[in-house]
């Protein structure tokens, strides 16, 4: 049975998921698109192979009694309004991160979804599905390397001239929340964040970078730099420190030239690139995971959580200390 997706926000990553479903993926074909810009989403639909129908809001899409599932990638501050209404159509639910902009519309949608009695919700936490990560859970988790005790990390962007002060913990920072708990399955417990000196390239009123600390239950300590302006390319790295080794993140594939007097790495420029194939086989495992009438991916659960984190760094920051984390037990229903 063919996938019918509905799209709710159809700018730079809505188009490249209705591309690569409809170009890449097999199983689903997308039926109806929306967006506030009515010409991206004109653009989008005639991106679909079926000439998608254009609705003039989401809760159309949503109803749509031909849409299966629906995908949300407008703003974040439209997401929980969105996963919300989807819940109550009984239709399953992709939604990028963040799932809602803050910890209690995050806890509204897992109380909304416990309520309905069957989970239908998914996050963007693409990298869960990046080879890469999955090599490094890999090694983490054979114990050969004996148990992790420091990861250090670093989230560097080229430049995003939008970003105001917080979005480097709420829009960039969260997928270090995420896929560190996922890949050590640990809570945090604290955080903290350290404010270095900020890059004269910046608007005064930026900090940039952020030094941004977590402590997990079984005492593993995180530090990442998360650089959103650092200028030279996209760069994403993970060193876990082990009892007896340290096991790295590996770097896109790229080849090497020495020329001119120079040997040059080619450097990835966007998120776009660097996770292709993790956003291809994320959608291409929510697509049979729907089709199968289950949700397999980061769960609303795991949006809460990355939620309730983030908040206690974007707090850390701004009081100038070490916060608390207190995450609740998971309820059996998300076990
Ligand atoms: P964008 O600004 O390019 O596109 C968002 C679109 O949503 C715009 O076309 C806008 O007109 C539309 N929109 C806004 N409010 C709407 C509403 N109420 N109903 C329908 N459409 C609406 O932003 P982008 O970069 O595509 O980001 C969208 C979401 O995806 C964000 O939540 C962002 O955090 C997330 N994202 C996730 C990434 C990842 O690595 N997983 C990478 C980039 C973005
Ligand atoms: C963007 O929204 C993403 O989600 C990217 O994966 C991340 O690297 C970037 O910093 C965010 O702004």
């Amino acid at each position: 049975m063919t996938l019918k997706i509905g799209v709710i926000g159809t700018g730079a990553i809505g188009k490249e998921h209705i591309n690569r479903i409809t170009n890449k993926l097999s199983g689903a074909t997308i039926v109806a698109v929306t967006d506030v810009d009515a010409a991206q989403a004109q653009q989008a639909a005639s991106i679909t192979n079926v000439n998608a129908r254009v609705h003039s809001t989401g809760q159309q899409v949503i109803a749509d009694a031909d849409v299966d599932a629906v995908i949300v990638t407008s703003w974040g501050p439209t997401h929980e309004e969105y996963v919300l209404a989807a819940i109550a159509a009984g239709k399953p639910v992709f939604c990028e991160k963040p799932l809602a902009t803050t910890a209690e519309g995050c806890r509204r949608i897992v109380e909304a979804e416990m309520a309905h009695g069957k989970k239908l919700v998914q996050v963007g936490f693409m990298r869960r599905y990046d080879q890469g990560y999955r090599a490094l859970k890999e090694v983490v988790d054979s114990g050969n390397l004996g148990a992790p005790l420091i990861i250090n990390c670093a989230h560097r962007n080229p430049a995003f001239p939008f970003f105001t002060d917080d979005m480097a913990i709420t829009d960039s920072f969260v997928h270090e929340i995420d896929i560190l708990r996922w890949m050590l399955q640990d809570e945090y417990i604290s955080a903290q964040v350290i404010l270095p000196r900020s890059s004269s390239l910046v608007a005064r009123d930026l900090q940039d970078p952020h030094i941004i600390l977590l402590e997990t239950r079984a005492g593993v300590r995180i530090s990442t730099e998360v650089f959103i302006n650092c200028q030279y390319g996209y760069d994403i790295s993970c060193q876990v420190v082990n009892e007896k080794g340290i096991a790295y993140l590996p770097e896109p594939a790229s080849v090497t030239t020495r020329s001119n007097a120079v040997t040059a790495t080619p450097i990835l420029q966007d998120w776009k690139l660097r996770f292709t194939q993790a956003f291809d086989t994320e959608f291409q495992e929510w697509i049979s995971a729907t089709q199968r009438g289950v949700v397999e991916g980061p769960n609303a659960w795991d949006g809460y959580v990355v939620s309730l984190t983030s908040d206690a760094c974007v707090q850390a920051k701004h009081e100038k200390r070490i916060v608390p984390i207190d995450i609740p037990a998971k309820p059996a229903f998300y076990a």
